[in-house]
């Protein structure tokens, strides 16, 4: 499945760098550069815990493809390179849009201040433009049949002017409280303002955590009900170049426990409602992705297709009671092992075992 996010922002931000520091891709960073694109692994302690249970031959863990999507210059689009870089950022599952909040009087920028709401605000006035003219085509183009009575057109015309109203009056889609119904009528429109949104502060050190553009970012999101994370984006593109060993030092020298490089991705994760399972044993142990819900014959289709079709039953032990208590036979000693049949919803943190009928 397409788990994509997307960096936007203003050009100039820090996505490139940033990019660089999820992937350590060493990409040039200037402006005008093309779309970058990598699968990069997502950080997660419990797996290392598992590998030091299971001591397996490969450990693989749960990835997520993450964009760098050049920024381009506000304003009266109609622009082919604009309208395409629109088109990127319809294609992504969710956003991490970067503001920039470092000053720096050598690297130019759209602005002569450093104003990350103002930035913010900027942008998703134009994402939302743009879905405002992605909704009138879809309107236009039913025209002809709401004239000719068609009724599934005229209800999805009437959802679709719904959403448009509340764009234009600057609410994104996202924080529109829609029915299943009106979500379908404009599924097919890849609405940009409807899709989840983090946001990142792009500061120069630590010392800049406190200072008042953060503040004030930290309250957009807030009010938002979206989250924000501070990262340091050229130190930690710098460091993400060194080996694995020298990475912890660096990392403190900044004032850094860990890379907000993880923090960034997990949060990206849970933000596309994405739960993790597992799959153990001696030969590998892999961390699989689902979605929040997806029952478990959906969750056993990610790991074999043949798994969903002959699905029977799945064995399941709680993440947290195999840590407590060692190994898997103390769980099953225990009780604490699960046989769940198709309606169950695969929850984070399950250690499955499918059981199916092959074909
Ligand atoms: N001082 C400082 N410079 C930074 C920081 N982050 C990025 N820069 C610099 O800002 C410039 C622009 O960064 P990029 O990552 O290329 O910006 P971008 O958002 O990808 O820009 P576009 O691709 O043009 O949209 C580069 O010269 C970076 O080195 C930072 O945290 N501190
Ligand atoms: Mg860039």
């Amino acid at each position: 499945m397409g788990l994509i996010c997307g960096l936007v922002g203003l050009p100039a931000c820090g996505k490139t760098v940033i990019f660089n520091a999820i992937t350590a891709a060493g990409v040039s960073s200037y402006n005008g550069s093309e779309m970058n694109q990598a699968v990069v692994s997502v950080p997660d302690k419990r797996l290392d815990r598992l590998a030091e249970m299971y001591h397996p031959r490969k450990l693989v863990p749960a990835t997520l493809e993450v964009v760098d999507i050049p920024g381009f210059k506000p304003g009266p689009q109609g622009n082919g390179r604009a309208s395409r870089l629109l088109g990127h950022i319809k294609n992504v599952e969710a956003l991490l849009h970067v503001a920039r909040c470092f000053e720096d009087a050598s690297i130019p920028f759209e602005y002569e201040t450093i104003d990350p709401v103002r930035d913010i605000e900027t942008v998703n006035l134009e994402l939302m433009a743009a879905d405002s003219t992605t909704l009138q085509n879809k309107i236009d183009h039913m025209a002809k049949r709401v004239r000719g009575g068609d009724k599934d057109a005229i209800r999805e015309t009437a959802d679709c002017q719904k959403v448009n109203a509340a764009i234009q009056q600057g609410i994104p889609a996202r924080k529109q409280t829609l029915t299943a119904t009106e979500l379908a009528s404009i599924r097919d429109c890849h609405l940009t303002s409807l899709k989840p949104v983090l946001y990142i502060a792009n500061i120069k050190s630590m010392d800049d955590a406190a200072n008042c553009h953060v503040a004030a970012l930290k309250q957009l999101a807030a009010a938002e009900g979206a989250q924000m994370i501070l990262v340091c984006g050229r130190d930690e593109a710098d460091i993400s170049q060194l080996e694995p060993g020298e990475r912890p030092e660096f990392l403190r020298e900044l004032g850094l426990a860990e890379s907000s490089m993880e923090r960034l991705l997990q949060a990206a994760y849970r933000m596309l409602g994405l739960v993790t399972f597992f799959t153990t044993g001696e030969d590998e142990v892999r961390a699989w992705t689902c979605r929040k819900g997806d029952k478990a014959p959906v969750a056993a289709g990610k790991i074999h297709t043949d798994m969903e079709k002959g699905f029977i039953r799945m064995e399941v032990i709680r993440y947290e009671d195999l840590m407590e208590l060692g190994s898997e036979a103390a769980v099953a000693k225990a009780g604490k092992q699960r046989v769940e049949s198709r309606e169950y919803e695969v929850q984070d943190g399950d250690t499955v075992m499918v059981l199916f009928n092959k074909g």
